[in-house]
């Protein structure tokens, strides 16, 4: 008899001589790996998050998570854009690892790399993914998967299965995103844990409301941020982006205003050709009237692109509305099938978004808005007390480390984030002094220059490259809004020195070693010129 056969049937005569109740206790612990369920948005910024405290609008569903868990007020992602952070995620690794740098026509992510699903799928968890994937190549690690094609449609989405392609005619793509999540959770081997991957595809550009939501935020006035109006001072890259509101928001694309002379087709073909004509009606009673009413007034500069602003905000905020519904059926699903206790229950986004702030909308920069993203996470074992903050730097990198640690399984050498553990367990306040940041897609399509940059608790430092040679450095205590470059104020010569040698090393740690050459090497030798999506 082997060691491991002696230890199994002694286990198992312990558990015969037990009362029962406690034998059956001993068999729930063994057992009780938790589910994972990793729900992302796309493009959801921390600011309209009603957990978050600023007051533009509620979510009362997703602050269930916070209210149960815990609040990451401090939460990052490696590179601020789709494609790269959702391959930092399942990898654990920074994009120059992960070889996948920007959402480029070309980017195709390596399905053979090590992820934390593939691992989980080792180690007997049933996994999936329903909703947006954005990473071109054919999902692995997962039992099943239920995907948009691209950056998907709002409207009657095309998905792509395992079986092959089909169009949801008649459904919403954030409504469809829970309904397929629910069908496989319901249909799975419920004698095994899960980790499913719920990615919706709101609220991304160009922010289409549901139906029920079209009248949504119609009287409501949202305040322009402080730095609406931004100047960009002593900030060139800032200065020469193309994601304002007032200059690069469109009116029949963005603000959904058909009927523009000179407006191009493009919402009529991706997102209004693809309603069913009682959709359309609903998009039509309301739009049309605010279509009308914009005609009436011919609007012209700070007028016109505060309009703009208003109607952004008001779409988004739709958007997000129908978020929050389907996170609050998640939930009461979860609940209802005891799944709640045992689940860790993520809610975050691909990264931070623009609500106006420096005027603008989108994200990729690493300013504050954009390079932070929304974090709760949900697990009773773990938090014992829910409602609580945490501040500390964590990044998307620890995402894949925290998933196999809490579900035992050995987190690979290579990953180079950190498992949340010991914060979730009250057992650390903080798991690292400095976050590390890299960004690739220039121009297309918002003109944001490569950067690479270090923050830490109190300050940041940037550095813009490729076709500039730019720094800059902000103090975050003295100006959270990141307006003043301090990069040529003597007075900073010695926090500069400091910073730029701890970026060093992070960049060695992180084996970002030539952080300006490895990405042009790269798309160089595979031939790759342009951009596009
Ligand atoms: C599209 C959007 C951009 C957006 C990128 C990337 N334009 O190209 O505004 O920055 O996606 O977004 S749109 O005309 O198609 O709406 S990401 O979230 O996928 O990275
Ligand atoms: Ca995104």
């Amino acid at each position: 008899m082997t060691e491991s056969k002696i230890f199994i049937s002694s286990a198992s005569l312990l558990a015969s001589l037990l009362p029962v109740d406690m034998a059956a206790q001993n068999k729930k612990t063994e057992t009780k790996r938790p589910n994972i369920l990793f729900i992302m948005s796309d493009d959801h910024s921390y600011q309209t998050i009603g957990a978050y405290g600023h007051g533009l609008n509620q979510t009362p569903n997703i602050d269930r998570i916070a209210q149960s868990g815990m609040l990451f007020r401090n939460s990052y992602v490696g590179n601020s854009i789709s494609g790269p952070c959702r391959a930092i995620v399942l990898t654990g690794m920074h994009s120059h690892m992960n070889g996948f740098y920007d959402n480029g026509g070309k980017s195709v992510f390596d399905g053979s790399q090590t992820t934390f699903p593939k691992l989980l799928q080792s180690a007997g968890y049933q996994t999936a993914i329903i909703g947006k994937w954005h990473l071109v190549s054919t999902p692995t690690g997962f039992d099943h998967y239920c995907i948009h094609t691209g950056q998907g449609s709002y409207y009657g989405p095309d998905m792509i299965e395992p079986d092959g392609k089909k169009t949801y005619k008649g459904e919403y793509a954030t409504d469809l995103t829970l309904r397929k999540s629910v069908e496989w959770l319901d249909g799975r081997d419920d004698s095994k844990p899960f980790c499913l991957m719920m990615h919706f595809k709101a609220p991304h550009r160009n922010w289409m409301p549901a139906p029920q939501k079209m009248d949504m935020y119609e009287d409501a006035t949202f305040p322009l941020p402080a730095t609406f109006y931004d100047d960009y001072r002593g900030r060139r890259a800032a200065a020469e982006q193309k994601m304002s509101i007032d200059k690069d928001m469109t009116l029949e694309w963005d603000t959904k205003m058909l009927g523009i002379p000179g407006a191009s087709e493009n919402l009529e073909k991706a997102e209004l050709s693809r309603m069913t004509p009682e959709q359309r009606a609903a998009f039509d009673r309301v739009y049309g009237r605010i279509q009308q009413d914009f005609t009436a007034r011919n609007l012209q500069g700070k007028e016109l692109a505060e309009w703009k602003y208003q109607r952004y905000m008001r779409d988004y905020l739709k958007v997000i509305s129908s978020v929050d519904d389907n996170v609050g059926l998640m939930i009461d699903y979860l609940e209802k099938n005891g799944l709640w206790e045992n689940t860790i229950v993520v809610y975050t986004a691909d990264q931070g978004f623009y609500m106006g702030e420096h005027g603008w909308f989108d994200k990729r920069f690493m300013y504050e808005e954009s390079f932070r993203a929304p974090l709760m996470i949900h697990y009773p074992p773990l938090i014992k007390k829910g409602g609580v903050e945490n501040r500390s730097l964590v990044q998307n990198i620890d995402f894949a480390p925290t998933f196999l640690d809490l579900a035992g399984v050995e987190v690979p050498e290579q990953m180079q984030g950190e498992s949340l553990r010991p914060i979730l367990s009250g057992k650390k306040q903080k798991i690292r002094n400095a976050l590390y940041y890299h960004y690739y897609e220039f121009p297309l399509p918002h003109a944001v220059k490569r950067h690479f940059g270090i923050r830490d608790e109190r300050y940041k430092l940037i550095h813009f490259y490729y076709n500039i040679d730019t720094w800059e450095l902000f103090d975050l205590k003295n100006d959270p809004q990141e307006m003043n470059n301090l990069i040529d104020d003597p007075k900073y010569k010695n926090v500069i020195a400091g910073l730029k040698t701890k970026l060093k090393e992070l960049q060695v740690k992180y084996k970002d070693t030539e952080p300006m050459n490895t990405y042009r090497l790269d798309r160089e030798q595979v031939g790759i010129k342009g951009f596009g999506y």
